[in-house]
This record gives structure tokens, C-alpha cells and sequence, in this order.
């Protein structure tokens, strides 16, 4: 234990207190704020209450707390620290060590008061004159950084009132049509029954005409055949078949002949059913080699009685001239144009008809065009209401950076940001923009914007990039960089996230005042 009055005394003659600007007594190496806790009237007790000794041990050059704070203002505890108070600059703590180790640490000379080794001048006004000119030129950017970012707001709030506006009148305007278009969908579905009715029944009754006329030609060819195998019309046997056909000349396949011995006394109706179809095309070609012959002379098949010569014309139903001659099931409906050439074409349909079709389809138009018009309303609507849904942050400011892109080009490429929209990157030896990324999401408040599914990595994920926004005085992209291959990031600067600066603005550079 040491003797607490000769110590005391020495103390204060030789070390540590001292006072500052301000008068307030206090240890060597204290900060300001740890004054208070050295009070020269009672005992000292470590900060960590390993050990209670009397005040004059402090900055006596031997170190009592494990936690170094008995010594304050000397190098004795190796894990202390010491504090320059750098009046005029930014006060800083400096490890013990180096308090009167010959180096000048704190720009008032504070930490070497044994002049013997070195002898420190104060820097500290001409340091913080310096610093107060940056911190003032900082204060005047940020400054006028807020005032742009107050312009991008009132600008913005423009905008979005006359969004606002449009939104609501566009809403009003596809309310007003709604009614209208309604009634012409309606005219419309009234036209097109009518349309439809008197369309089908046309083709009904053109499919009818066309069904009983094809009919007609078919039991006329059969009647035709019937007359040729059977002159006398008496029911036809498989031997009178056969002879008619292979005297002709025609092969018939096995299937035909054994198909025609099966038969016995067909009279006309069977034989319109079910032999005609099996025999039409030899048939045919029976007539055809039989024609051909008559060409070069006249042939009457001997069966053919002279009195039915003429009724038995062999009329080819084929034949287009013969069998519109014929034809007296001619397609007249009481409504129909001119027959087309072509037979198997529908005809025109009648003027009613037609009539019907051009109300509807003028219905169709009327309607179509005005729902168009509601469509491009609508689709109007939503593009406002998507603007004016997005999260544009507080006030709305960061919309004023919609439908701008902001360039950075460094040794390699030139990068491209388009808030809200998307990222790219271009190779300066040319090639196609590469995507970094499409508008995703704020992250850490509004201070970073997040674009996601850029062009996939080869190998990889798809590109994305992360944009940390400063406050500028200008809209500006100040750096990009790949920190992770296809993981970009860059620095935008813009007066949307500038503050209002504070009454001194020098907190944010750490200039704290000991005056
Ligand atoms: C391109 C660029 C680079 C990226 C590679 C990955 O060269 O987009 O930024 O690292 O592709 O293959």
C-alpha cells in the first residue's frame, strides 16, 4: 500500500491533472464526457471496481485497473487509451502506447508532454479549417441537393394530380360507355340470330335440294342400267347380268361375279339398293366402251326393242349437258340468285337474306369498334393505375426518375441504368446489350434498388444488380463494378434521397466540439 500524501502531492506537481478550455479539471487523456468520473475529492475506483486507490495514483505512470483507466494520460497500462482533445478538429482516442513515444498522434501535441523527445506543434485549427471547409462545401451540395430533390417532388405531384385526373375521368368515360356498348353487344346477338336463321335455313334447303336432286340422278342412271340389262324391265337374273357385262368386255373381279351369280329375279326397286352401287362403275365403263364404239359405228345393243330405242336412251348421268337437259329438279328456290357454274356451289343467298347479313354485319362493326374503343380506355386506365400504384417512395420523388436512363462507361463496357425499368451492359468493342436485370424491389429502406432476372450467367444464375443511391446534386451513375461474377453493383447518385442538412452539418463528418 502505498502512502497516500507524498503521492498526492507528487501527482500534482508532476503529472496529470491538467486543465482545459473550458475549466473543467479533469486527468490527462480524459474525453470531456468522462470527466465526472474523476473526482479529486475521494478515492478512485476502477472503472471495472477491481480496485478502489487513492486519486493521486492516477496518471502516475503505474498502472492499478486491470481496465487502464487509473491511467489515463500515460503508456503505463498497455491496454489503455489515451484521448486528444484536438480542440478546433475531431477529437480522437489513440492506444496508449503511443503517448510520449516521440511520434506527434494528436494534432494539438497532447499525447507527447515529455518535450524531450519530441516537441509537437498544434495543427489541430489548421486541420479543422480545412475539414470545415469540406464539411461547409458537403453542406452546400447537400444542400442544394435537397432543394432539387423538393423540385422532383413538386414536379412529380404535378404529375401525379393530372394522372389522378385522367384516372378519374378515364373511369367515368368507360362508365358512360358501358350502357352503349351493352346495347349494341345486344343488336348485335338479335342481328346474328336472324343472320343465322335465315343463313341455315338457305343451306338446309340447299342441302335438301342437292340431296333429292343427286337422288333423282342416281335412280335415273339405275332406271337407265335396269333398261339396259333389262329392255322388257322383267326382273333381272344373275345370267342376264353377267352376259350384259362380260360381253362388253369387262373383267370382273371375283368378289363382282360371285356377288352377281348370288342373284335371282331382282326387280328394279332391289336392284336400285343394292346392286346398282356394287355395279355403277362397270357399269360405266361398259357405256364408255360402248359409246366409243358407236363413234366409229353405230351399234344398238340387239336386246333394244326399236319402239324403246328412244326411251332407252343411255343417258350418261355423268354427261353435265345431257343431265342438266334432264334435270327438271333444276334448284329454284324461291329466293336464290343465278345458278353458279358450279353445280355443287350454293347459290347466292336471296336479297332478304343478304339483307340480313349486311344488318348483322354492320352490328358486328358497330360493335367491335366501340369495344375497341372501351378496350383502349381500359387499357389507359390500368397503365395510370399501375404508375400510380407503384411504390415510388416517400413523397413520390423517385417517380420523377421514371422514363430516364443514366449512363457509366468504364475500361470495359458501357453500363445503362433505367430506374424502374431495367440494367444493361455493352461491350465497348460493340455486340448486343447483355440485361444486368429488370426492375425488382427497394431493399434497406429506399437506399438500394434491386433488378433480378437479367440475361442468364453462362454456367450460372441470371444477372442481377444492386444500385445504392447517394444524394447529388444531379440524377447520376457514378460507379458499376461485379463485385460476383454476374452480380453487379452501382452507385447512383440523386437529389431524391437528400436530407435536410442540419444547422452546422458537420456531425456527419465526426467533428465533435470540445470547446
Ligand atoms: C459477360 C459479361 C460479364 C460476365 C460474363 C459471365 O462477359 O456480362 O460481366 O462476368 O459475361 O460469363
Amino acid at each position: 500500500m502505498k502512502n497516500f500524501l507524498p503521492v498526492f502531492l507528487f501527482a500534482l506537481f508532476k503529472v496529470s491533472v491538467i486543465l482545459s478550455d473550458t475549466q473543467v479539471l479533469r486527468p490527462r487523456g480524459v474525453p470531456l464526457t468522462k470527466a465526472a468520473l474523476y473526482d479529486g475529492s475521494k478515492p478512485f475506483t476502477c472503472f471495472d471496481g477491481s480496485n478502489q486507490i487513492p486519486f493521486a495514483y492516477i496518471n502516475d505512470d503505474f498502472c492499478d485497473c486491470h481496465d487502464a483507466s487509473d491511467e489515463p494520460g500515460t503508456s503505463a497500462c498497455a491496454q489503455g487509451f489515451f484521448h486528444c482533445t484536438n480542440r478546433g478538429y475531431r477529437s480522437i482516442d489513440i492506444p496508449s502506447g503511443r503517448v510520449n513515444d516521440g511520434i506527434c498522434d494528436c494534432c494539438d501535441g497532447s499525447d507527447e508532454y515529455d518535450e524531450t523527445k519530441v516537441s509537437c506543434s498544434n495543427t489541430c485549427l489548421e486541420m479543422g479549417k480545412a475539414m470545415r471547409e469540406e464539411a461547409e462545401r458537403q453542406r452546400e451540395l447537400m444542400r442544394s441537393g435537397f432543394k432539387k430533390r423538393q423540385e422532383m417532388i413538386d414536379s412529380v405531384k404535378n404529375r401525379k394530380a393530372e394522372k389522378t385526373a385522367a384516372f378519374a375521368n378515364l373511369e367515368l368515360q368507360v362508365k358512360d360507355l358501358e350502357p352503349q356498348k351493352e346495347q349494341l353487344q345486344k343488336e348485335k346477338e338479335a342481328a346474328e340470330e336472324l343472320e343465322k336463321v335465315a343463313k341455315d335455313k338457305h343451306r338446309d334447303a340447299w342441302e335438301a335440294f342437292k340431296k333429292e336432286r343427286d337422288e333423282t340422278r342416281e335412280r335415273a342412271a339405275a332406271e337407265e342400267s335396269f333398261k339396259f340389262f333389262s329392255p322388257d324391265q322383267s326382273p333381272l337374273t344373275a345370267e342376264g347380268l353377267l352376259s350384259k357385262l362380260v360381253k362388253e368386255g369387262e373383267n370382273l373381279s371375283d368378289d363382282l361375279q360371285q356377288f352377281i351369280k348370288g342373284l335371282s329375279n331382282v326387280d328394279f326397286e332391289s336392284y336400285l339398293t343394292s346392286v346398282w352401287p356394287k355395279i355403277k362403275d362397270t357399269y360405266k365403263s361398259v357405256q364408255a366402251s360402248l359409246s366409243e364404239a358407236t363413234t366409229a359405228s353405230p351399234v344398238v345393243p340387239t336386246e333394244v326393242a326399236p319402239e324403246a330405242e328412244k326411251d332407252d336412251h343411255l343417258m350418261d348421268p355423268y354427261d353435265e349437258e345431257e343431265r342438266e337437259a334432264e334435270d327438271d329438279h333444276a334448284y329454284h328456290p324461291e329466293d336464290s340468285a343465278a345458278l353458279s357454274p358450279d353445280e355443287d356451289k350454293m347459290p347466292d343467298y336471296s336479297p332478304e337474306t343478304r339483307q340480313l347479313i349486311d344488318t348483322a354485319e354492320k352490328a358486328r362493326k358497330d360493335f367491335t369498334e366501340f369495344d375497341l374503343r372501351v378496350f383502349k380506355l381500359n387499357e389507359e386506365k390500368t397503365a395510370i393505375k399501375k404508375w400510380l400504384d407503384n411504390d415510388y417512395g416517400p413523397d413520390f420523388v423517385f417517380a420523377a426518375l421514371e422514363d430516364t436512363c443514366h449512363e457509366y462507361t468504364d475500361r470495359e463496357y458501357t453500363y445503362k441504368l433505367c430506374p424502374f425499368d431495367r440494367v444493361t451492359q455493352k461491350s465497348k468493342d460493340g455486340g448486343s446489350e447483355t440485361g444486368l436485370g429488370k426492375w425488382g424491389n427497394w431493399e434497406n429502406g429506399y437506399k438500394e434498388m434491386k433488378y433480378t432476372d437479367g440475361a442468364r450467367c453462362w454456367n450460372g444464375p441470371a444477372r442481377s444488380t444492386k444500385v445504392i443511391l447517394e444524394c447529388g446534386g444531379e440524377n447520376q451513375l457514378i460507379s458499376a463494378s461485379e463485385p460476383n461474377r454476374c452480380e453487379y453493383q452501382m452507385t447512383f447518385r440523386t437529389p431524391a434521397v437528400c436530407t435536410e442538412p442540419t444547422q452546422n452539418g458537420t456531425e456527419h463528418l465526426g467533428l465533435h466540439d470540445e470547446l
